[in-house]
C-alpha cells in the first residue's frame, strides 16, 4: 500500500500511459477525469487499469435515474470506482451504490472540495454528506487535503467505516504527510507528478514522505 493515487488529468493518450506505466509502482489506482477522457475516449480507462486499478471521476451529480446510467457506462468501461457529488441527496447517491454493488465495485463521494470556493458553500454541508456516506454503504469519502483540519473533523464523524482518498497536495499547497497524519488513508497527487521533469522521481519522494509520516506513527 503506497497511499497515493495519481490524478492523470493530461488529454495525450500515449503520456497518460507513459506516466502510468512509470510510475505504477508508487501509486495504488490511478483516478481519471473529464480532461483525459473527453479528449482520448472511454477506451482509455481499460488501457490505464492493466497498470492500475481506475477510479472514474465524473463527479456524478444528478437525479437518481441520470446517476444510475452514468454509473453503468462507467463500470461497463472497467472502471472499479467512481466518484460522485454528495450535495445530490440521498436517493442520488443510492442509485450510484446500487449500479456499484450490481458489479462490485466502489463509490467514492465528495463531501467537500478542496479549493478555495470549496469552502463557499460545500463545507457547510460536508459534515452530514459524510454521515449520509457512511449510512447509504458507500466505500470512501473525497476531503481536502489543503484543510487537514477538515479532514480531521471528517475522520472523527465517519471512524474508521469509510475510506478517505484526499485531493489538493502538491500543487494546492497540500503536504501530503500532513493529510496523512490528519487520518486520510490515499493522498491524490496530480501536476506534482504528471508536469515533473521525472514524474518517476516526483512520485518516488511523495510516497517516501508518506512512508516517513506512518512510520513515525
Ligand atoms: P492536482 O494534484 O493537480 O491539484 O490534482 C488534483 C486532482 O483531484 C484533480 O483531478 C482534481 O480535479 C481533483 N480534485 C481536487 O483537486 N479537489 C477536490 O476537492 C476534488 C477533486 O476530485
Amino acid at each position: 500500500n503506497t497511499c497515493m493515487i495519481l490524478a492523470l488529468d493530461v488529454t495525450e493518450r500515449e503520456e497518460a500511459l507513459k506516466i502510468a506505466e512509470n510510475v505504477r509502482e508508487f501509486v495504488d489506482a490511478i483516478k481519471v477525469g473529464y480532461p483525459l477522457i473527453l479528449a482520448t475516449g472511454l477506451d482509455i480507462i481499460r488501457e490505464l487499469a492493466r497498470f492500475a486499478p481506475v477510479i472514474a471521476d465524473f463527479k456524478v451529480a444528478d437525479i437518481p435515474n441520470t446517476n444510475r446510467l452514468i454509473c453503468e457506462q462507467v463500470f461497463k468501461a472497467g472502471a472499479d470506482a467512481v466518484i460522485v457529488q454528495g450535495f445530490t441527496g440521498r436517493d442520488s447517491l443510492d442509485a450510484c451504490i446500487e449500479v456499484a454493488s450490481k458489479y462490485g465495485k466502489d463509490v467514492f463521494v465528495v463531501s467537500e472540495m478542496s479549493h478555495p470556493g470549496g469552502a463557499e458553500f460545500l463545507q457547510s454541508a460536508a459534515e452530514a454528506i459524510a454521515k449520509m456516506a457512511v449510512e447509504a454503504g458507500a466505500f470512501g469519502l473525497v476531503a481536502p487535503a489543503t484543510r487537514p483540519e477538515r479532514v480531521k473533523e471528517i475522520r472523527k464523524i465517519i471512524g474508521d467505516r469509510l475510506t478517505i482518498i484526499s485531493p489538493g497536495v502538491g500543487a494546492q499547497g497540500g503536504k501530503a504527510s500532513d493529510v496523512i497524519s490528519a487520518g486520510a488513508d490515499w493522498v491524490i497527487v496530480g501536476r506534482s507528478i504528471y508536469k515533473a521533469e521525472s514524474p518517476k522521481e516526483a512520485a518516488c519522494e511523495i510516497a517516501e514522505e508518506i512512508q516517513a509520516e506512518l512510520r513515525g506513527k
